[in-house]
């Protein structure tokens, strides 16, 4: 038996956990009780995040696809067979010929490696992860007002809050442990809370006020809120004088957001915008808490700014217990981000368009010409594999046939693709359609760090040897690199790498393994004596002052029309995980959601003679699903809401690819479908 402290593998609030050995398998897992997120608790995710770990699915030997067959290779002929096409096509068609999707799921470090691989290795920028399908428009909206894109304050600092202004995050599912503090915070010190989902959620049992608005119009109503706020005067009028720049052009644009025009684009009944408007304005400690319903829009980043002028509007950012506090998804899309697998950033963000940053990189890495253009993103990497742009495309830990919109538009790409890598832990829908498929260690296999929500970089430590052959995807990185003719990727362990991230990122330069012993420092955290900082913009936003960029409202892309009458959402569940490639494999999740379905509303469902639990047809100008009706006063009339996680009715079928035009985010969150009694 052997116990050893790790980060959980699920959730961006990175909990402090146990994993459990015996007899050579991770046989349990438990809370951490000192740890500063988790304080002894863990959601159901938590506890039975070792099962699919020993799950007989998981890969265990590199495959390689012949005759449309896949046959166990060795991992010699599989290295160098990626070096050998990668080559060739670059040779042929130039670096941007090949693409790199990096992932949130995996370590700093081999995110790290992955966009050095891309860029040192194969002098393209076209790398990019899920991040893309996430936060895109956070990391625009908030860099381009406060000057950094992550969220403002940390974890603990909700238990002080006397004011949450909760919108598109469905707390208490996705991010449990913030969510039960939200909960005691109500419960236990009367806290306010203010929610803005056009869906009914968990939380919104204990809302003062909840603004069950239209899907797709933010703007509109934080617009409003905003004008509720100048009329009764209550701004902040020294915190806007002495820190932020362009409020005259915001008291302008929000002059035509009344009430009244807020509730006819919004359904807001008005009298609860203003009541909403007024509560947090004059309550000091409030928090600005956003997720998914935000940011997965076209105007994902002009929601985002919205958010940001409300903020700095009643002086809310900069202190204890405010801000605007994006909640980061995955385990380690914060750290994914950092680290610069994205198509326009080295890690810290140092932009690819800077020439002193290319510099800069080509000597830490002893190459030369880095390319200073800006990379293909998740979903234009995915086209360019159908217009031929993209030939070859590696894809470590993202199983995008699942995840990306439009799945018969994915398909066509991924048949297209002349080559394609995919190294994951299980062989999964996007690994059908490889050249090679290389064996993942998982998160209790490997060392490394992951950085969580609040931007606290942590370790995770192995607890036993990873299965068959499988290898940690740092290692596979490194071997690729080396294959490639590349010397510049050896490393014994992953506290080498770590050690080169620190000299070239300044925000981790503290970040020795040693000090990251045993809970983790919040970036930006410069040099090794520096403790690390729990919230941002303290006396001044990044960027100097914080700038107010006001948004008119913009409707979604796609509205319901005569035909496709019914706006569609789409989201998670509690007990599972995205494309259920693990929590699928995980028997107590499995059983309490075995089974794709659609949120209908009573209304709507008796209109067409549904019942509860019968099956239904669901179409939009993409494709069509069919799957259980679950009718539920959840969602509004003529709304639907179906769960992204299941393969058997993918709501990505449905979904638009329409994209954010500079977030490049897409409208996961509203397109039209009909619905059909089958
Ligand atoms: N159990 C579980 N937890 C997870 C995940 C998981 O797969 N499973 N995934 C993780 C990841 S990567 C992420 S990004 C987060 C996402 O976490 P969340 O964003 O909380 O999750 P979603 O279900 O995508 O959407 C959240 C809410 O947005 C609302 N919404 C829909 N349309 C709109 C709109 O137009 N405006 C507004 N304001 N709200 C709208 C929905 O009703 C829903 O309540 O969760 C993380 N945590
Ligand atoms: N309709 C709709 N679609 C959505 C969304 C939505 O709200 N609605 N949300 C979007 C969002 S926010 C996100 S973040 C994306 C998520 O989209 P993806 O990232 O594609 O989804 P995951 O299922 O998390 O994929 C992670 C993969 O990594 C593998 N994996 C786990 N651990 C390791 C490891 O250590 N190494 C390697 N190599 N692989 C590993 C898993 O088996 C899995 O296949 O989905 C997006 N898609
Ligand atoms: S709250 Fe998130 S990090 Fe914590 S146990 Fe649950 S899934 Fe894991
Ligand atoms: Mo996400």
């Amino acid at each position: 038996m052997d116990k050893k402290l790790t980060t959980c593998i699920y959730c961006g609030c990175g909990c402090g956990l146990y994993l459990v050995e015996d007899g050579g398998l991770v046989v349990g897992a438990y809370p951490s009780v000192k740890h500063p997120v988790s304080k002894g608790c863990l959601c159901v995710k938590g506890w039975n995040a070792y099962e699919f770990v020993n799950s007989m699915e998981r890969l265990t030997h590199p495959l390689i696809k012949e005759n449309g067959k896949f046959r166990k290779a060795a991992w010699d002929e599989a290295i160098k067979l990626i070096a050998k096409k990668f080559k060739a096509i670059t040779k042929e068609s130039g670096s941007n010929a090949v693409a790199f999707l990096s992932s949130a799921k995996t370590t700093n470090e081999e995110n790290y490696l992955m966009m050095k691989l891309a860029r040192a290795v194969f002098k393209t920028n076209n790398v990019d992860h899920c991040a893309r399908l996430c936060h895109a428009s956070t990391v625009v909206g908030l860099a381009a007002t406060f000057g950094s894109g992550a969220m403002t304050n940390s974890i603990n600092e909700f238990e002080e809050a006397d004011c949450f202004l909760i919108t598109g995050s469905d707390t208490t599912a996705q991010h449990p442990l913030i969510g039960s503090r939200i909960i005691n915070s109500v419960l236990e010190r009367s806290a306010k809370l203010l929610i803005a989902d056009p869906r009914k959620i968990e939380l919104s049992k204990y809302a003062a006020v909840h603004m069950q608005q239209k899907n797709g119009t933010d703007v509109a109503w934080v617009n409003g809120m905003m004008h509720v706020i100048i009329k009764e005067g209550l701004e902040d009028k020294a915190y806007i004088a002495l820190r932020t720049e362009g409020f005259e052009a915001l008291k302008e644009l929000v002059r035509e957001y009344t009430p009244e025009y807020v509730e006819k684009i919004t359904t807001i009944p008005k009298e609860k915008l203003i009541e909403a408007a007024r509560t947090y304005a004059t309550t000091k400690k409030a928090m600005i808490v956003y997720s998914m319903g935000i940011t997965q829009h076209t105007t994902g980043v002009d929601n985002v700014k919205s958010l940001a002028n409300l903020a700095m509007l009643t002086g809310h950012v900069g202190f204890p217990s405010t801000g605007v506090n994006p909640l980061r998804g995955q385990n380690n899309v914060q750290g994914a981000c950092d680290l610069g697998a994205l198509a326009n950033v080295y890690s810290g963000y140092q932009k690819v368009t800077d020439p002193t940053a290319r510099k800069k990189f080509e000597a830490a890495w002893n190459v030369e010409g880095l390319p200073g253009e800006v990379g293909l993103t998740v979903t234009e990497i995915i086209s360019a594999l159908g217009n031929g742009k993209v030939r070859g495309l590696y894809i470590m830990g993202e199983n995008p046939m699942i995840s990306d919109p439009d799945q018969n538009h994915v398909r066509e790409c991924l048949e297209k693709a002349e080559f394609l890598v995919v190294q994951d832990v299980f062989l999964t829908d996007t690994a059908a359609y490889a050249d090679v498929v290389l064996p993942a260690a998982s998160f209790a296999e490997k060392n490394g760090t992951f950085t969580n929500t609040e931007r606290r970089c942590e370790r995770i430590r192995k607890i036993i040897p990873p299965p068959g052959e499988a290898k940690a995807d740092w290692k596979i990185l490194c071997e690729v690199a080396k294959a490639c003719g590349y010397k510049g990727m050896n490393y014994n362990d992953t506290s080498e790498i770590m050690e080169e991230i620190r000299k070239v990122t300044p925000i981790y330069g503290g970040m020795s393994y040693k000090r990251l012993d045993p809970h983790g420092l919040s970036w930006p955290c410069p040099s090794l004596e520096h403790p690390g900082t729990p919230y941002l913009h303290k006396d001044k936003f990044s960027k100097g002052k914080g700038s107010f960029l006001p948004r008119p409202f913009i409707e979604p892309k796609e509205n319901p029309d005569d035909e496709f009458n019914f706006i569609l959402s789409t989201g998670r569940i509690y007990w599972h995980w995205h494309t259920r490639t693990m929590t699928g494999r995980t028997s107590t999740l499995e059983r309490e959601a075995p089974a794709p379905y659609v949120e209908l509303h009573p209304e709507d469902a008796g209109k067409m003679g549904i019942r509860n639990g019968e099956k239904v047809k669901v179409t939009s100008r993409r494709g069509h699903v069919e799957l259980a009706a679950r009718v539920t006063g959840k969602v509004a009339v003529k709304s639907c809401f179906i769960p992204f996680h299941y393969r058997e009715a993918a709501a990505n079928v449905l979904t638009i690819n329409a994209i954010d035009p500079i977030a490049k985010i897409p409208e996961y969150k509203v397109c039209a479908v009909k619905v059909e009694k089958i």
